[in-house]
């Protein structure tokens, strides 16, 4: 997966566009620089290509809660584990589209909706492009987070308008097994390429906090760095511990090497919306200060991840308040019907 042979580190840096071809050891020397360095790199590698004070701005529901077949050991939705979370059938089209419709008007701009399955069924596969086309027709982005996706399911979601799929790679290839075993970081990179192929834009990141090394982590980034194309968004999520789950006394990852894999997902990823995604909730403002200077230029909004609770409207307004920040326009301007 990884070329450790082509030395690729960039000579001038900011101005360049996106770039693949990044190697194991480069990475990891960046990763490695003095924190006031990979900073400054990557505040400028930021600064090239985006307006460093707008954060783009996306809501997330449930529409398919707990009962999944997976068993990720950080999941509250796996079946897999005592979890206590109540399991519920997939959403109704127009439940969601009222969802939808509050997070356009509370001033997000893309809606991403999560479903707690290994792959969509058939038979839920037309209420789920009624919601792709509900909510484009909403004037708002759209995201879907369903599990694996064949190229079928990937081209029945582009003919519907879906702009984004997320789908994580959450690790390293190496440590992934420790974490999941019902599926493989092969699958993973395999519904990638069938959404790309589709020409949805890809969405991929990864957890930290799970017991992965730096390394882990360096290389998670270099894989996705190194797609064909690397992932339009790369969402960084912090561990939220579940008690239940495999993973509910995980250590709890460092804040600054929380900011190093920030910094380091902007440099290898300069053209990139960098997420600051789960476990805002435990970082402190002044964290999430860091991570926005270390190059994260997207958040969730909203009082609830999918099933776990995310910083509300009020907090994160005097947030940007604090930092002069500004919600970024969307990339894609679905018309809105209505
Ligand atoms: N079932 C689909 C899948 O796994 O692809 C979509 C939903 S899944 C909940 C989306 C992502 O949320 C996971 O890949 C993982 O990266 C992240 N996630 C889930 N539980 C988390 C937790 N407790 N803390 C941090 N991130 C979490
Ligand atoms: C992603 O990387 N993070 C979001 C989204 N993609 C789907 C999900 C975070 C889930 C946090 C735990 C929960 O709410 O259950
Ligand atoms: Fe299921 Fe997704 Fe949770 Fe894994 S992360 S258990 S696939 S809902």
């Amino acid at each position: 997966m990884l070329d450790t042979n082509r030395s690729t580190e960039p000579t001038s840096g900011a101005t360049k566009p996106a770039k693949t071809g990044w190697n194991l050891a480069d990475a990891q020397k960046i990763y490695n620089l003095p924190f006031n360095d990979l900073l400054y790199r990557a505040q400028s590698v930021h600064r090239a290509q985006f307006d460093p004070n707008a954060i783009q701005m996306s809501r997330l529901l449930s529409i398919k809660t707990g009962g999944c077949a997976e068993d990720c050991g950080y999941c509250s939705q796996s079946a897999h584990y005592p979890t206590r979370l109540k399991a519920s059938k997939l959403m109704e089209v127009e439940q969601v589209l009222a969802e939808a419709r509050k997070a356009r008007d509370g001033g997000a701009t893309r809606y991403c909706m999560g479903a707690a399955w290994r792959s969509p069924k058939e038979r839920d596969m037309e209420a789920i492009v009624a919601m792709v086309r509900g909510v484009r027709s909403l004037g708002i982005e759209t995201c879907m987070t369903l599990g694996m996706l064949t190229p079928e399911q990937s081209g029945r979601l582009a003919d519907a308008g879906l702009d984004y799929y997320n789908h994580n790679v959450d690790t390293s290839e190496r440590f992934y097994s420790e974490i999941i075993t019902t599926r493989s970081f092969a699958d993973r990179l395999e519904t990638l390429a069938n959404v790309r192929e589709a020409g949805i834009k890809v969405c991929a990141g990864g957890i930290l906090g799970m017991g992965e090394t730096a390394d882990d982590r360096i290389s998670m980034l270099v894989t996705l760095a190194n797609l064909p194309v690397p992932p339009e968004s790369v969402p960084i999520n912090m561990l939220i511990p579940i008690p239940g789950s495999k993973l509910a006394d995980a250590a709890p990852v460092d804040p600054i090497d929380f900011v190093r894999t920030i910094a380091l997902a902007r440099i290898l990823m300069p053209a990139s919306h960098v997420r600051l995604s789960a476990g805002r909730t435990d970082m402190s403002d002044e964290m999430q200060a860091l991570c926005f200077f270390a190059g994260a230029n997207s958040i969730f909004v909203g009082e609830t991840l999918l099933t776990a609770d995310n910083p509300g409207e009020d907090h994160d307004a005097a947030l940007f308040r604090r930092l002069g920040l500004k919600p970024m326009a969307p990339t894609t301007e679905p018309e809105a019907a209505e």
